[in-house]
């Protein structure tokens, strides 16, 4: 099958490895090409229209790739994949695919992380964000504990900046750099990928009642090797082959 191209020109090298392995979270700012943008915010629009009354256990924000074939034709983009392995190695497995629309007045999300393999480093678990229109800080942004990660906790919670910085990140610094754990806000231009560990901490700020809709999807890969728990696919999506690339869809 022939790939039109996602991504624009970037550099993921050591430096940009350290940075992330640093911070838990990396920061591609207007990768998306155009194409891939104007096509995203269909398919995005696409899925959100199709959300009301629909079937529970089987939304299509959870399962955005089995509604639609375009972000179901990224799950095995090589250029997704390149990227992907740059930041697990060689051997990846494909976990889900969400849409995270959020409409005018949309409350953004409190302070958590996410799981996988907390017992052993070696084996990693990226989320690989779309803002396909960008955000502002105050507007559906996402924020982040740069070190965060590194404490490899599953059960971060906190409803706000506050919550976090009295509870869990009361004493705690970055083992490597010895600083404080701060909280991070960022602001990204329109096609900003965003590359992060599982075990971050994040938040996203709500979005204003006069936005508009800020588009976004989100594809997670993992290096195998552990129990992933539960992925978001149904059993008939699971059996999908996608050509070279037979492995991706097993769970280990
Ligand atoms: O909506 C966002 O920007 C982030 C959502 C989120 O926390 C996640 O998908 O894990
Ligand atoms: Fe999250």
């Amino acid at each position: 099958m022939q790939h039109v191209p996602i991504f624009n020109d970037y550099i993921f090298g050591d430096r940009e490895r350290e940075k992330m392995e640093q911070d838990g979270h990396f920061v591609l700012p207007e990768l998306l090409t155009d194409d891939a943008r104007v096509r995203l915010t269909k398919s995005l629009s696409y899925i959100e229209s199709i959300i009301p009354g629909c079937k529970e256990g089987y939304e299509p924000n959870r399962f955005a790739a089995e509604y639609d074939s375009y972000l179901e034709s990224l799950i095995p983009h090589p250029q997704m994949l390149r990227l992907a392995r740059q930041v697990l190695g060689e051997e990846i497995r494909y976990d889900h695919c969400v849409s995270l629309n959020r409409p005018g007045g949309n409350g953004g999300i409190h302070w958590h992380s996410h799981g996988y393999s907390e017992d052993d480093p070696r084996y990693g678990y990226i989320r690989i964000f779309f803002y396909v229109n960008g955000f502002e800080a105050d507007d559906g942004g996402l924020k982040a504990v740069p070190g965060s990660h590194l404490y490899r906790d599953p059960k971060i919670h906190a409803a706000t900046d506050e919550a976090l910085r009295e509870g869990w990140l009361s004493g705690k610094n970055h083992p490597e750099t010895g600083e404080p754990l701060e909280i991070q806000t960022l602001s990204v231009p329109e096609g900003t990928v965003v590359l992060m560990w599982t075990h971050a901490a994040h938040a996203v700020t709500p979005r204003k009642q006069d936005s508009d809709t800020r588009w976004t999807v989100v594809y997670g890969y993992y290096k195998p090797g552990k129990d992933p728990g539960e992925r978001w696919i149904t059993p008939e999506f699971l059996k999908k082959t996608f050509k070279g690339e037979e492995d991706l869809m097993s769970s280990y």
